[in-house]
């Protein structure tokens, strides 16, 4: 099938020249160029000027001062212009679709449904919670000398202005979870997002501005993560961090928070495990696995990279999984046929094509892929591995591509435990139609959800976030109000 044609709106967008947004403005950066690439072709699509820093502190006042106000708004007006914005992402899903898989080579099919679809129903979802957020009422145990009487009540107070670090993977959806969690508290934003995609949240910036969010509010600061990162978060009006990214990236957010005493949420990616049960098929197995692993080229932190299969299956999976991901349909990511368009970078390609050099010298098997395909964009082939050991390095590092690590086991107690060595625990799946089996698994493996018959679905009634070394603090559900608020406490006497 041909490519679907770009809107006019999206060719004009993409020529105009970028930079941040700031204080309800579109501003051109006071900073070096730098070139958006298209990563199905190489090619640059736009022309960005990075912020300076005095255009980043720019960004933090303009937040500090619509804080204010923000947080005396009624809540229900809050909860009402993010349902505003809901409608108008909903209205303008094929412009931003089209924008967001041209900078990140993410197929338009998903582009239209995880990026714009969720962000939608993410903002719905929150937009429900404003006005209850509350606190609660204490009996106190005081005693009472002279008649006196006491109560006490909680408050959750919005925190301030929060800087919200984004990764290009979704960098549409990723930035809502934080911009709406953040908004409907109280606490104003600037969020920061990936040198590689830094143009579709310009675009939800204005999108905002049309609704009525007030100037200062949404705040967008371009430009290098190691320059501006510290400077947002070290700045003094800064009073939150949520960064989601690498971990050795996060775990310096977090040291440059914890160093200023800013609160800060890290949703960091880590090697996740898929674990079958013997009593799937192999057809179930496989269709598992390509869920887990190989949606939007595994460039998802949730995805499953390691793959536990029983001893006496994992000859058959392999072979069906060769097949299947063989016939993927590889191309341009504009193409509505495309099942798997390229990597979101050439930093990226290069990153994991060395760790596949790395597998051969181990002696890991290439079942299936492997290799880079030739051409201008970031494309590679959907790659199975048959590891040597579980101590191979593909068993441990993060490829974050489309590249899984399968291993096989003879009691799945052992492949549990296996699982749980990892320093790391973002999340897990089991599979299995023995649901009590499944469950008991679930209650056992250490991440921070565990999905059963599924992987990486997120909803956002449901907790998200990291154990161990894949971050702290939680996404999502009711937890998100942690996040943003501090609980206060008043108490009275009367
Ligand atoms: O991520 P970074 P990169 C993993 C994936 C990928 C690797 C590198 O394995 O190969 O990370 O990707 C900003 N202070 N994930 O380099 O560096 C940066 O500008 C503050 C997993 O793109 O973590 C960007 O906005 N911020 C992941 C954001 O941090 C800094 C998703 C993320 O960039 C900064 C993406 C600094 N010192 C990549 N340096 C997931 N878990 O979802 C950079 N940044």
């Amino acid at each position: 099938m041909p490519q679907i044609p770009l809107l006019a709106e999206v060719t004009t967008f993409l020529a105009r020249p970028h930079g941040s947004y700031i204080e309800g403005t579109a501003v051109l950066g006071d900073d070096a160029p730098f070139h958006v690439i298209n990563p199905a072709t190489g090619e640059p699509l736009a022309t960005l000027n990075s912020a300076s820093q005095a255009q980043a502190d720019a960004a933090m006042q303009s937040a500090q001062q619509a804080f204010a106000a923000w947080r005396d708004m009624p809540t229900l007006h809050r909860g009402t212009l993010l349902l505003k914005l809901a409608d108008k992402l909903a209205e303008k899903r094929e412009e931003l679709a089209q924008l967001e898989s041209l900078c990140s080579g993410k197929t338009i099919q998903l582009a239209r449904m995880l990026e714009l679809d969720q962000s939608v129903a993410f903002l719905r979802y929150f937009a429900g919670w404003a006005g209850k957020i509350n606190g609660e009422t204490l009996d106190v145990s005081l005693p009472s000398f002279a008649g006196e009487k006491y109560t006490a009540f909680t408050r959750r107070q919005p925190l301030g202005v929060v800087v919200a670090i984004v990764p290009w993977n979704f960098s549409i959806m990723i930035a809502v979870w934080k911009i709406a969690a953040a908004l409907v508290c109280g606490c104003t934003v600037v969020v920061k997002p990936s040198e590689y995609t830094p143009l579709t949240l310009l675009r939800l910036a204005e999108l905002a501005t049309e609704c009525g969010f007030p100037p200062g509010v949404i705040n967008v600061v371009n430009g290098p993560g190691g320059e501006l990162g510290p400077a947002l978060i070290g700045h003094a009006n800064c009073a939150k961090v949520s960064f989601t990214g690498s971990v050795a990236t996060g775990n310096a957010v977090g040291r440059a928070a914890a160093a200023q005493g800013k609160r800060v949420t890290l949703e960091l990616g880590g090697k996740n495990a898929a674990l079958f049960l013997n009593d799937l098929s192999v057809t179930e197995m496989v269709n598992g696995i390509v869920e887990a692993g190989y949606l939007n080229q595994g460039q998802i932190c949730a995805a499953a990279e390691c793959f536990w299969l029983p001893a006496d299956k994992i000859d058959a999976v392999l072979q069906a999984l060769k097949t299947r991901l063989d016939s993927t349909v590889i191309g341009s990511p504009l193409d509505e046929s495309t099942a798997m368009g390229p990597l979101a970078n050439r930093a990226q390609l290069e990153k994991i094509t060395a760790l596949l050099a790395t597998a051969r010298r181990e002696g890991d098997e290439i079942v299936c892929g492997g290799e880079a395909i030739a051409g201008g964009g970031y494309f590679l082939q959907p790659t199975a591995i048959r590891v040597a050991s579980a101590s191979s390095t593909l068993m441990k590092e993060e490829t974050f591509g489309p590249v899984g690590s399968f291993i096989s086991y003879d009691d799945p107690e052992q492949a549990l435990q296996n699982i749980n060595a990892s320093p790391f625990g973002l999340a897990a799946s089991v599979w299995s139609r023995n649901i009590s089996q499944a469950l008991r698994f679930s209650e056992r493996l250490e991440a921070g959800i565990v999905w059963i018959n599924m992987h990486t679905f997120l909803d956002p009634a449901v907790p998200f976030g990291g154990s161990k070394g894949s971050g702290s603090g939680r996404e999502f559900g009711s937890a998100f109000i942690d996040d943003y608020t501090e609980l206060k406490s008043i108490m009275v006497r009367y």
